[in-house]
């Protein structure tokens, strides 16, 4: 059964037979993956989830679980196809929530718990959502408000299923509880069919969704546990939000639970919160952003705590400096691994038996052999090795195109299937990538991706503002933050840049695409062809922060 290529277009036949020829595609389900581990070894522990009083979830409870979830599913009338917003923190019901719709074929749609009203009604919008899955509170935000605004707007969303105290809405427990007949994996969805709706980073208006079928996505679980040696003996901790395709896929907890490892979950990644889980849980293996990767390498020589089971740290999301990566070993006394990865497929690592100057510079090299890398020019020329240019990539676990989204698709893809990553980077000699810049319109705010168009659109809409433009400042722990540039409509009253951040914050927007900073100013710089000049404001800010 082929992926439905009327909402995102699938791997040619020609490919999918290549992949599948090559092993790479080994026709498994996630449904089916975690039964065979439950067949194998019940009693191993699973999920560790350090909230509360504590749980620890063997492979056979997982299993247990997510049938009896998935059975709830389908009793209340979510069926294979279905598209369902999670949006939870990092709790075991994570966990029993995906895999309940993976068996039943229905597509979670990964929400982060920053994601507020705008983001989430946008999501069960435009994916015609039939649930939506939240937590009571967490981070002293109640999202059971959230889910009552986004229900009134919403008329396909039927369903709000609540961990915890439920509200108005229903609790995931009696889901549970009422659910009788274990659903056959066979009843479930083929390898081919689409398994989720990941977030795009995004550098449009509003963010893409990426289509993934179980046979890609499992491809780049076993993919990266062989690079990052994750077997049955792993012990993954999980510090970034759960739903993001770093922490769920390279190696992720997805990849752990698919080597039969043990996944601890950090409700929050800071030092004091994960040391104490590293030390007690004996974790081997952990990713991190950059800027949480120099809190944790600050914060380790003084720790009390006995850190000498961790032996990976991989890093990525944002690129990691080489005089931060040469942090890593001293102060963690573990092996860094980079990893240059996107939710549209692609990864890359650094491997942990490269030399300490290749793991230090680069950003690693792809999983697969099938993985291919163009690095072009603006029209599309591929340049000599070693240039600085455009990366395109095609592969067995890379999208051939966004969930319903055909005129995005044609820009975003080259004719012959390829993504333009919108990432500039120039290869080595030994195949290792490094990235150089960013040729997409987004601000990466040290791993969290904020699309500028976005943000403009929002700021767009106060009365003063006659135009603007949102850009990258360099920011010494982020990396980067946002700048929002302004041009005051004539005669308008002057506004204070905090009342623009307060009203892009209660437009409700996540948090973090809150501009940083606000400059007002007469008119923009213009390019040769009269375009506003990202690139002169972009220097003008940083010759600012630069003087102040
Ligand atoms: C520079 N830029 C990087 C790096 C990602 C593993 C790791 C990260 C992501 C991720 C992921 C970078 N150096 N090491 O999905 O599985 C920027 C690039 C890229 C974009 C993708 C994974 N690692 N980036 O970050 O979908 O610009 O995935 O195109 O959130 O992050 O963002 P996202």
């Amino acid at each position: 059964q082929p992926t439905d290529t009327t909402d995102a277009p699938g791997y040619p036949a020609e490919f999918a037979e290549r992949y599948r020829a090559a092993g790479w595609w080994r026709g498994e389900t996630f449904g089916q993956m975690l039964r065979e581990r439950a067949l194998n070894h019940p009693d191993r522990v699973a999920i560790v989830d350090p909230a509360g009083a504590g749980r620890r979830w063997t492979y056979g409870e997982l299993d247990d679980r997510a049938d009896r979830l998935a059975a709830g599913f389908l009793e209340r009338g979510i069926a294979k196809g279905d598209r369902v917003v999670v949006q939870l923190p990092n709790v075991a019901e994570f966990f029993e929530v995906i895999f309940g719709l993976f068996r039943i074929g229905a597509l979670p749609v990964f929400a982060l718990p920053a994601h507020r009203e705008t983001e989430i009604r946008y999501f069960c919008e435009f994916t015609e959502a039939a649930a939506y899955v939240i937590a009571d509170t967490s981070g002293g935000f109640d999202y059971r408000d959230l889910a009552t605004k986004v229900r009134a707007e919403v008329p396909t969303l039927r369903h709000v299923f609540v961990v915890g105290e439920p509200g108005e809405h229903t609790a995931l427990a009696d889901l549970e509880s009422e659910a009788r007949e274990p659903v056959a994996v066979a009843d479930g969805p083929a390898p081919g069919d689409l398994a989720f709706l990941q977030l795009s980073g995004g550098s449009t208006g509003v963010p893409k969704l990426i289509p993934r079928t179980h046979d890609d996505y499992i491809y780049s679980l076993w993919g990266s546990n062989e690079h990052c040696a994750v077997d049955e003996n792993s012990v993954y901790l999980c510090a970034l939000p759960a739903a993001h395709n770093f922490p769920l896929s390279s190696p992720g907890t997805l990849g752990a639970l698919y080597a039969g490892a043990r996944v601890v979950l950090a409700p929050q990644p800071s030092p004091d919160v994960a040391f104490p889980l590293i030390e007690r849980e004996g974790v081997t293996i952990t990713g991190l952003v950059p800027p949480l990767a120099l809190v944790w390498t600050e914060a380790a020589p003084n720790s009390p705590h006995d850190l000498g089971t961790l032996e990976v740290l991989l890093v990525g999301g944002a690129k990691f400096s080489e005089e931060a990566a040469r942090r890593v070993r001293p102060a963690l006394g573990c092996t860094l691994q980079q990893v240059f990865g996107m939710a549209e497929g692609l990864v890359n690592y650094t491997r942990l038996d490269d030399p300490e100057e290749t793991i230090v510079t680069t950003q690693g090299r792809p999983i697969s052999p099938d993985d291919e890398i163009r690095v072009v020019d603006d029209e599309d020329n591929d340049l000599p090795v070693g240039a600085t240019g455009h990366l395109l990539t095609r592969g067995p676990y890379t999208i051939r195109g966004y969930w319903r989204a055909p005129e995005h698709n044609a820009k975003s893809f080259t004719a012959d299937g390829f993504y333009r990553t919108g990432d500039v980077v120039r290869v080595t000699g030994t195949g290792h990538l490094v990235v150089e810049g960013r040729a997409k319109d987004q601000i990466n705010r040290g791993g969290e991706k904020v699309a500028a168009e976005e943000i403009e659109n929002h700021i767009l809409a106060h009365p003063a503002v006659h135009d603007v433009a949102v850009v990258s400042m360099p920011d010494d722990y982020l990396g980067e933050r946002t700048c929002a540039y302004i041009v005051l409509r004539e005669g308008a009253e002057p506004v204070k840049s905090i009342a623009v951040k307060k009203f892009v914050r209660e437009r409700g927007l996540a948090a973090y695409k809150v501009p940083d900073r606000v400059e007002f100013v007469e008119e923009f710089p213009q390019t040769g062809i009269g375009k506003v000049s990202k690139k002169d404001l972009r220097a003008a800010i940083a010759a600012r922060l630069v003087t102040s």
